[in-house]
């Protein structure tokens, strides 16, 4: 690590020390600028990391509700308004238990450099509440859901930031949310994405992440000769995301054989395609959070309770459910199974020392920022059809975003061969990622 770098991070480490997630994320992307930050003095010069790592903005706010018992209940909302430099805060907001000020500075920091990449004007933003949607009633989340936005609403704007969903948060939660923020504003807006197809959402918006992953893994096999054709899937969560990336995977011929919840895995050797499809969504809107409903409906499956489905062998890895899901020793036991290719769903699948692994054993390997940058990138879509008041065909959308995706990973491949390191798609992506955004943060002076 060049002295610039560690000076940064060592400071970084001890302000923020609590903020484990942060600084996990914060350190794969500083470690990997090393190359450009030698060759490129001005970006020392202008303070540009000391900038780039601290939040241009942090809101945390109480949001209380009444739940269905009528008592009163009291989570903790925030939004990260992280960069802004070249364009409207963007990024998705997460209602989770475990969700802290350390979880969505992670993920609004991941951010900058993912909207970065898709080449459209967004900048990066991530915002969420402690919430846990399980279990709740459809009218305890609306009530969540108002309550929320009635204090998010001053922040936000067409022009300012710009939320959407993440893990727990989909169309449903996002159309409460769009509601209140209109009856508060009295505009109608796009300020929101991931909206209903009846008020200014996007086609292809619900699978986009997903596609976005498998479209990304063919890219990458291609560098090598090879395709998605035949290939063996193992897929992490059984949500948007991993949802969108199994309809996409048995598209170009891939069977997956294996999905996951919280509660373990499914080992499907017949694949999971058609109904089996269709029945992920099913399981997500029970609300049970439970992967063995699967098991026990489809023959010829086995359940592996409490594990992860990096244990079945496959030919290419699609973590697809939350961060740090992926560690060194699966890593080992997934390579060591035959599988060539790990392509991150879900933002920072891999923990610090999986990622050395991959990157160490030249597996293709490519970081959530690159390869699940289809999702956001397809709110900049919906972004743009709301601006100009009117909407695209699905084929219009798929192909813009099978395109931004090409284009991504020709940005990873080509910075990583640039700064000396051929075939490295984390060092491609943050390079490629930070350069626009350090280049326009030095032209518009110190802010
Ligand atoms: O992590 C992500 O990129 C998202 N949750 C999507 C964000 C967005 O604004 O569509």
């Amino acid at each position: 690590m060049n002295s610039y770098i560690s000076t940064v991070m060592n400071d970084l480490k001890t302000r923020c020390s609590w903020e484990k997630e942060f600084l996990q994320a914060a350190e794969e992307v500083l470690d990997s600028l090393t190359p450009i930050i030698e060759r490129e003095p001005k970006y020392k010069a202008h303070k540009i990391l000391e900038r780039i790592v601290e939040p241009e903005r942090t809101i945390m706010f109480r949001v209380p509700w009444i739940d269905d018992k009528g008592e009163f209940q009291i989570n903790r909302g925030y939004r990260v308004q992280f960069n802004s430099a070249i364009g409207p805060y963007k990024g998705g907001l997460r209602f989770h238990p475990n969700v802290t000020l350390s979880t969505l500075k992670f993920l609004g920091f991941e951010q900058i450099f993912k909207n970065s990449l898709t080449g459209l004007p967004m900048g990066g933003g991530k915002g969420g509440a402690d919430f846990n949607p399980n279990g709740k009633s459809e009218n305890e989340v609306m009530r969540f859901c108002q309550s929320f936005m009635t204090e998010l609403f001053r922040h936000i704007g067409p022009d300012t930031d710009v939320p959407a969903g993440d893990i727990g948060v989909g169309g449903r939660e996002v159309a409460f949310m769009f509601g209140q923020y209109k009856r508060l504003a009295n505009e109608f807006t796009g300020v929101l994405t991931g909206k209903g197809l009846n008020f200014g959402g996007s086609l292809v918006r619900p699978e986009a992440t997903g596609f976005g992953v498998v479209y990304f893994a063919e890219e990458m096999l291609k560098t090598r000769g090879d395709s998605m054709k035949g290939k063996k899937v193992a897929i992490s969560g059984f949500g948007n995301v991993a949802w969108g990336a199994a309809i996409k995977a048995n598209d170009l011929g891939a069977k997956v054989v294996a999905i996951s919840g919280p509660d373990g895995t499914v080992h499907d050797p017949d694949g999971v395609s058609g109904e089996k499809i269709n029945y992920m969504l099913e399981m997500r809107a029970s609300g049970r959070d439970k992967v063995e409903d699967y098991a026990s409906k489809f023959k010829g499956v086995e359940f592996h309770a409490g594990k992860r489905p990096w244990i079945i062998p496959v030919d290419v890895a699609l973590p697809c459910a939350i961060q740090n899901e992926l560690n060194d020793k699966d890593a080992e036991v997934l390579l060591n199974n035959g599988c060539k290719c790990v392509v991150e769903g879900s933002n920072m699948s891999s923990t610090l020392e999986a990622v050395r692994y991959f990157v160490e054993k030249k597996v293709l390997y490519a970081p959530g920022k690159a390869s699940n940058a289809g999702g956001v990138a397809t709110s900049g879509l919906e972004m743009s059809q709301n601006s100009m008041r009117l909407g695209w065909t699905r084929d219009e959308v798929d192909k813009r975003l099978h395109d931004i995706m090409i284009n991504i990973h020709n940005a990873c491949v080509t910075a990583a061969k640039e700064y000396g390191h051929e075939g490295n798609y984390v060092m491609g992506a943050n390079i490629a990622g930070f350069k626009k955004v350090a280049d326009a943060m030095v032209d518009q002076g110190l802010v």
